[in-house]
């Protein structure tokens, strides 16, 4: 501020002199936009972060409890589903809990166990193989258990449901 009354008053005896005032005033509105421009960058990029940031799990901080399921697959598909209508196996759990599948695979042929939304890849079993199998349940809802491999038994082990309350 002192500089530019200084500057002002060189002025009117300097012409030479007067140009730096121009050019400090361009400067001015120059860096003036630039930091318009970092403010919009800034702005943007905290919106972006917001945007792109995961959203926090629904069970974030919360300690479910632990159910634990034991899956028998044989000849007579998972838990004896081959001689159960409508779903089999079923299995309850609120949301939050953490599952855990123990499935054993006490056939010859391989089989798979999945779970919709959960695990869709899930596990694969070749005969007599056992796998663990765990996540949190974080969303409610009927999710489907079933094999993902092609099977001599398939059909009678696509109708497995885990309900999440
Ligand atoms: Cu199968």
């Amino acid at each position: 501020m002192g500089q530019d009354t200084f500057s002002s008053r060189l002025a009117p005896h300097n012409w030479q002199g007067s140009a730096p005032i121009h050019g400090s005033r361009a400067m001015r509105t120059s860096e003036m936009i630039i930091i318009a421009l970092v403010a919009v960058a800034l702005a943007t990029g905290g919106v972006l972060a917001v945007v792109l940031s995961p959203p926090l799990s629904p069970c974030a901080g919360v300690t479910g409890a632990t159910r634990s399921f034991t899956i028998i697959i044989d000849s007579t598909g998972y838990n004896g589903s081959l001689y159960k209508t409508g779903s089999w196996p079923v299995v309850m759990v609120q949301r939050c809990d953490n599952v855990v599948f123990t499935v054993i695979n006490n056939a010859t042929e391989s089989h798979g166990f999945a779970v919709a939304y959960y695990s869709n890849v899930g596990l694969e079993l070749v005969g007599g193989a056992h796998q663990t199998l765990k996540f949190q349940a974080t969303k409610t809802g009927q999710f489907q258990v079933y094999c993902t491999i092609n099977c001599s038994i398939h059909r009678q082990m696509q109708n497995g449901l885990l309900n999440v309350t």
